[in-house]
């Protein structure tokens, strides 16, 4: 089952040394090739030679969004155009996106990491792997899509949206994998019910979700909804994209590729290196990434990394579900409070809908909090006086969880609006 034994069961020392000769290598040749880098290493006394082990990445600056938006659009890149055989983009909320470039080597590394991370969810060849992330320049669609091929699975290039022909070739080719974000999986299940397919005729029996944050109620929600064990995967475009850990069959956490992208935990305001199991901002060095390597990126997503072993025999470090991202921390009268919190307490009530709308405003000064939630149709025809239990249950709930009282409006199922793609859970008015 396991894709590359080398690596995924390798001693924990033995990967130490193994990061440690990949990263002087990087840092050497960043040094040779990227301007922007030499002029960052110079200013702090670095030398390349000063890089021989892993215990001197702490010794290396960081990476932020802004350097590599200063860098516009291949100021990174450590080969000439000629190597470069694929550009993609993220498109960031403000200003010009993020550009990363690919070499052959870069692809077929991809493909391997995304083979593994199928892998772990039990896909083989024989499977039938329907690709519902958007293809183009956002990474989801075309990262899993060679993983899938490099695995030997049939792959359905179906990218997001088009929510009938999804459902129809579902039934039609029976696809037993489905790999799209948690959010546009629940969307489907209930396109599935809303069209009384009958549950037989869906062969799903692995999700591969991931691009957004998700709590384990939206897990058992689109695995009742779908009929398939769901498995989170992580990546993003600068370090890769899809592919940059997974969860295994044990689902304690997702194995990060070390041997390819190293992770660290930091302190977000002072980059303090955090040991194991502290909560704190995940950074990567893609170390063997040949176009555009990066030292010690800052992903901004908040987590916690575990070394220990796994059950299912891998030793690479495992990364929590990411709690969300330290820019979509809303401050809400002085607490803080993250979408994935409010996901947590709205899924565990059996009558709400795996979709919601935080919308934060000011008030004479105050800032306000306001839950939109979707509400089961059984449950919306009954008496008013339950709704109004079940609005209030919801708010203590709330109320227990953040510390902060929060408007709750239960709507009817349809209401919120859909994403084919990463959902939008929160509105800011207090930034407009
Ligand atoms: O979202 C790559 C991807 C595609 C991952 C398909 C998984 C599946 P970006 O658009 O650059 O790349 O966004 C990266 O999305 O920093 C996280 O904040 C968030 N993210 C990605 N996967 C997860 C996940 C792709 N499993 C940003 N859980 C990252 C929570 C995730 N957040």
């Amino acid at each position: 089952m396991i894709w590359n034994r080398q690596y995924e069961c390798m001693e924990r020392e033995e990967m130490r040394k193994l990061q440690g000769e990949r990263l002087s290598a990087m840092v050497r040749r960043v040094w040779n090739t990227v301007p922007f880098y030499r002029r960052r290493l110079e200013e702090l006394g670095i030398q390349p030679g000063d890089i021989r082990s892993i215990d001197d990445l702490s010794k290396l600056p960081f990476t932020t969004k802004q350097d590599l938006r200063d860098n516009y659009p291949f100021g990174l890149f450590t080969v000439p155009q000629e190597g470069i055989v694929r550009l993609h983009a993220s498109s960031g909320t403000t200003g010009k996106p993020t550009v990363v470039g690919y070499t052959k080597q870069d692809i077929a590394m991809w493909s391997e990491v995304v083979a593994r991370s199928l892998t772990m969810a039990g896909i083989t060849a024989s499977d039938i792997i329907q690709v519902a992330y958007g293809y183009g320049l956002f990474t989801g669609g075309l990262g899993l899509h060679y993983g899938a091929e490099a695995v030997g699975a049939s792959v359905i290039p179906i990218s997001g949206g088009n929510t009938k022909k999804q459902l129809q070739l579902m039934v039609d080719f029976g696809s037993t994998a489905l790999a799209c974000t948690p959010s546009y999986a629940a969307f489907l299940g209930e396109a599935i019910m809303e069209e009384k397919i009958a549950p037989g005729d869906i062969r799903l029996k692995a999700g591969i979700f991931g691009a957004e944050p998700w709590t384990e109620g939206m897990r058992s929600e689109v695995e009742r909804l779908l009929g398939l064990k769901a498995f989170d995967i992580y990546g993003l475009s600068e370090v890769i994209g899809p592919g940059v850990s997974m969860e295994c069959s044990c689902q304690s956490g997702m194995h990060i590729f070390e041997d390819h992208f190293i992770p660290e935990i930091v302190n977000p305001d002072t980059g303090e290196v955090l040991p194991y199991g502290e909560l704190g901002e995940l950074v990567f060095t893609p170390a063997t990434k040949e176009a555009m390597p990066l030292i010690r990126y800052r992903t901004r997503d908040l987590t916690r990394l575990h070394a220990e072993r796994c059950e299912c025999g891998r030793t690479l470090v495992r990364m929590d579900k990411c709690v969300g991202r330290s820019d979509d921390m809303l401050i809400i009268r002085g607490v803080n409070v993250f979408p994935s919190q409010v996901e947590s307490v709205l899924l565990e009530m059996s009558e709400t809908r795996p979709h919601y709308l935080l919308t934060v405003d000011r008030e004479h000064n105050l800032d306000t909090l306001e839950v939109q939630v979707e509400v089961e149709e059984a449950f919306f025809s009954d008496e008013v006086r339950e709704l109004e239990g079940l609005r209030k249950k919801i708010q203590s709930a709330i109320a227990s969880m953040l510390g902060l009282t929060a408007a709750v409006r239960l709507v009817e199922p349809g209401t919120i609006e859909r994403s084919m793609g990463k959902a939008r859970r929160v509105i800011d008015n207090r930034k407009s």
